[in-house]
């Protein structure tokens, strides 16, 4: 098949799952076009059937506000022309179902069929502000095919927009090679000791992340335990639980690393894996460190309960329960044959359930039951 794939190429789980995705689909032979306002940040290796098109907004004295949804629907539209596309797959509903929806009106009768992929936030946060509702709704309704990332999204999908489209569930994966326990960076010493253990925080530092509850989590283990926190990526929250630390008087025991793009050796170091978010419709960052045979806790919040198994693959708990989960976290932390079970039953889970490979193939069986209809 010739696909085209239009996602956000900033770091976050859409992007992510959107540029594996293009790159499996490229090992079994699909021609794929990604198309974007930059290179999406997980599509670095080269690959012969792996092209990028870049979106270029003109700016202009009387655009306040330069209109990259169009410049995206005329560079899809081009592309599709060009390169003879079957299917645009977008991901993340706004504004890219809509953008999708408007280059298949420009190509009239020979469009790709246009398949959307719901995230999260696009439905849980974006689509439900007042401004966005209806336009998001009517971009799930054109779209050819809907795939959401878990059960619980889906749900609210329809639940909140009233669509009656089919909405397929493809939950998101991993390549079991890329992220495993062996991977780990080998210089662990350079972060903790070896009598101090490692909790571990990774996301895009916004709200719905709670990322103040992660570093007062840390501050109750951090008493019984000794460990470090480390916190991966970049986001408008990092400046206050900076702050935060400091007037615990943690700076020394949090180190904030930035935006990284090898997550899994920093996943495969951890000893526990921190996601209390408001709200998660899947957790990515969660698999990736079951993957690497690392338990989670967390908030027992939207799909997180589809990754994480409570009680087996770690603990999930109300939002907000600070001391819940920092009691949870040192009880791992001071059972090692707990930690190692508990590592291990994640790992097994996250083969499981979640390996690129079935996974793949549901997307590749769905183009074609799309492309079929
Ligand atoms: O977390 C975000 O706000 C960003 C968003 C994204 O674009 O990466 O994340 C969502 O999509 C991920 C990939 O499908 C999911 O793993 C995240 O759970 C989801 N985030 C939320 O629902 C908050």
């Amino acid at each position: 098949m010739k696909i085209g794939i239009t996602c956000y190429p900033t770091v976050g789980g859409s992007g992510a799952v959107a540029a594996e995705l293009g790159k499996h689909l490229a090992r079994r032979g699909h021609e794929i076009h990604f198309i974007s306002y930059r290179l999406p940040f997980r599509l670095g290796d080269f690959h012969q059937n792996i092209s990028f098109h870049a979106v270029d907004v003109s700016s202009y004295v009387l655009f306040e506000y330069p209109p990259h949804d169009l410049a995206l629907a005329a560079k899809m539209a081009e592309v599709a022309r060009e390169r003879q596309l079957d299917l645009f797959h977008v991901h993340y509903a706004i504004p890219h179902a809509v953008v999708g929806f408007l280059a298949q009106q420009m190509l009239g009768s020979d469009a790709p069929k246009l398949i959307t992929t719901l995230h999260g936030t696009d439905v849980t946060l974006v689509g439900q502000d007042r401004s966005f509702f209806e336009i998001t709704r009517f971009g799930i309704q054109k779209s050819d095919g809907v795939t959401a990332v878990s059960h619980f999204l889906r749900q609210m999908t329809l639940d909140e927009f009233q669509i009656k489209n089919g909405i397929e569930v493809i939950h998101n994966f991993i390549d079991p090679a890329d992220y495993c326990p062996s991977r780990a960076y080998k210089d662990r010493a350079a972060f903790a000791r070896p009598d101090e253990k490692i909790l571990l925080h990774i996301s895009n530092f916004r709200p719905v992340k709670r990322i103040m509850d992660v570093v007062r989590i840390f501050e109750r283990v951090n008493k019984e335990v000794p460990s470090v926190l480390l916190m991966v990526g970049e986001g408008p929250e990092r400046a206050s639980a900076q702050a935060l630390a400091r007037r615990l008087g943690l700076s020394d025991r949090v180190r904030f690393l930035g935006t990284q793009t090898s997550v899994g050796e920093i996943a495969a170091m951890a000893d526990v894996f921190l996601l209390p978010s408001e709200l998660e419709s899947f957790g990515l960052s969660a698999l990736e460190s079951m993957a690497c045979g690392v338990p989670v806790v967390g908030s027992d919040a939207g799909g997180m309960p589809e990754v994480v198994e409570n009680g087996v693959t770690g603990y999930l708990l109300p939002v907000g329960d600070v001391e819940g989960m920092a009691a949870r976290t040192v009880e791992i932390l001071r059972d090692p044959d707990r930690q190692h079970r508990m590592g291990g039953a994640s790992r097994a889970r996250a083969e499981r359930l979640f390996s690129a490979d079935p996974l793949v193939t549901r997307y590749e069986q769905y183009y074609e039951k799309v492309l079929g209809s």
